[in-house]
């Protein structure tokens, strides 16, 4: 295993192939934008993740790293694109199925490939079966089981996105090998770096395993967020409840919010449900309740500004600062983030002014879009009429601010709103 080839450079892959150059072996990484080799072959990072620029510079620095469009022959495979949703809410693997064709030409006897992309359960089985279409002259694990010529094996990551760099060496890593020897050999690869167990099953049982993962986040976020709009409309603060409730030595609610972010819970459960349809009332009902959530706060924001107007207010001159536009706290990624998109189409509907407040994102990457008004936040505390706090920003948990006579908060983290 002298020489690792990851294809996709990604939040994952990038990671994953400057931690394995830091174990000191050859790294070969393979994307398919220009952009993005380049970047990294400069000892650059194109994605934002604490302690990453320095560890890619040293594994470029050292000729560990390098980085190519094209995939040349290596001793493992590991394939870590991305597995977006397509329309209707379908897993789109068309990014696996041509990262996966890519490399068919160059694998020779002896290789292992491994798919740690979030796939729905069933993928490497597809994944096996395009290699043994386009190698004829090699065997894999489906045709000879152990005594394949290729193995093949399943790893999801787990990592948390700002916390990649620590997470991807300590978590525990399951390993769905097609045979036992598949499995075995995958975690001798995991070995050069994991920290936490590397425990192996099958396939699909690691493929749903990834899956259930995030859909039991899910689940349980839009339990909290369920109860939070239950709660509102029956006056009960919702923090203070949850505290209390979670004083029960076996109830753990987590934290409402003004819905459900990022690129990984917000999509993975979808597999489970475009699996098993009838089955998963659940879990599709916990997205669906999640995805509602933003357009919940929007109402809220839309009766505030109707309160001010029936007091006597011109609707043009009401103004609203958007607090937090990032997915979560203390990033600065902004996909799928509801924040963003709370935020976007307050700034389409109202007539009055939308400020917004993200102090991990640039003033001047805010300013692309020609909606924002960026504002700094001691500004925006004593500018707004309405502040709709998204997303609790450490800079806003240091904060207590004193409202104004008049001046109307919407606080979807309940980090403002004052409990008993
Ligand atoms: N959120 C809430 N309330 C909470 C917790 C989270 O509203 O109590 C929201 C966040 O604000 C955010 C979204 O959920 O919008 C997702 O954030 P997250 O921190 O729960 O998860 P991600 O998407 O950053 O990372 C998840 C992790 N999975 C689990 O914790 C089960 C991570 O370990 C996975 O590796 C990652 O998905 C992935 O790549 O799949």
């Amino acid at each position: 295993m002298n020489t690792i080839s990851v294809i996709g450079l990604g939040y994952i892959g990038l990671p994953t192939a400057t931690v394995l150059a830091s174990r000191k072996k050859r790294v070969v990484g393979v994307d398919v934008s220009r952009e993005v080799v380049d970047t990294i072959n400069r000892g650059d990072i194109h994605i934002v993740e604490p302690e990453l620029d320095i560890l890619v510079q040293a594994a470029v620095g050292s000729g560990h790293l390098r980085a190519v469009l094209s995939p040349e022959p290596a001793d493992v495979f590991l394939i870590t694109v991305p597995t977006p949703l397509a329309f209707g809410h379908r897993p789109d693997l068309s990014y696996v199925e041509s990262a996966v064709k890519s490399i068919a030409s160059v694998l020779t006897k002896g290789n292992l490939v491994i798919l740690e992309s979030t796939s729905p359960v069933g993928t490497t089985e597809k994944l096996a079966g395009w290699l043994a279409d386009a190698r004829p002259d090699l065997s894999f694990p489906q045709q000879r089981g152990e005594a394949s010529d290729i193995r093949i094996a399943y790893c999801p990551e787990r990592v948390l996105p700002g916390r990649i760099v620590h997470e991807i060496v300590a978590n525990d890593r399951v390993i769905g090998g097609m045979t036992a020897r598949c499995s075995q050999a995958a975690i001798e690869l995991y070995k050069l770096f994991v920290h936490g167990e590397c425990i192996a099953t099958d396939v699909r049982t690691a493929e749903m395993c990834k899956l259930a993962e995030n859909s039991f986040r899910d689940t349980n976020i839009a339990f909290a967020n369920e109860l939070s709009m239950i709660c509102d409309q029956q006056g009960i603060n919702v923090w203070e409840l949850i505290k209390l409730a979670n004083r029960h030595p076996r109830v753990n609610i987590l934290q409402p919010g003004c819905g459900v972010g990022g690129h990984c819970i917000a999509i993975d459960p979808w597999f489970i449900v475009d699996g098993a349809p009838d089955l998963a009332k659940l879990i599709r009902t916990a997205r669906n309740v999640n995805d509602a959530k933003p357009d919940w706060v929007i109402g809220k924001v839309r009766r505030a500004v109707e309160d001010l107007v029936s007091s006597g207010m011109d609707i043009k001159d009401v103004r609203i600062a958007c607090l937090g536009l990032a997915f979560k706290p203390d990033i600065d990624d902004v996909r799928e983030s509801p924040a963003l998109e709370i935020a976007r189409l307050l700034a389409t509907r109202h007539e009055g002014t939308i400020a917004v407040i993200e102090p991990n994102l640039c003033l001047s990457e805010m300013a692309a879009e020609q909606w924002m008004i960026p504002m700094e936040l001691d500004e925006a505390i004593s500018w707004a009429n309405i502040l709709v706090l998204l997303v609790d920003h450490d800079e806003f948990r240091r904060i207590k601010p004193v409202l104004g006579k008049g001046q109307k908060l919407i606080d979807t983290r309940g980090i403002w709103t004052e409990t008993k």
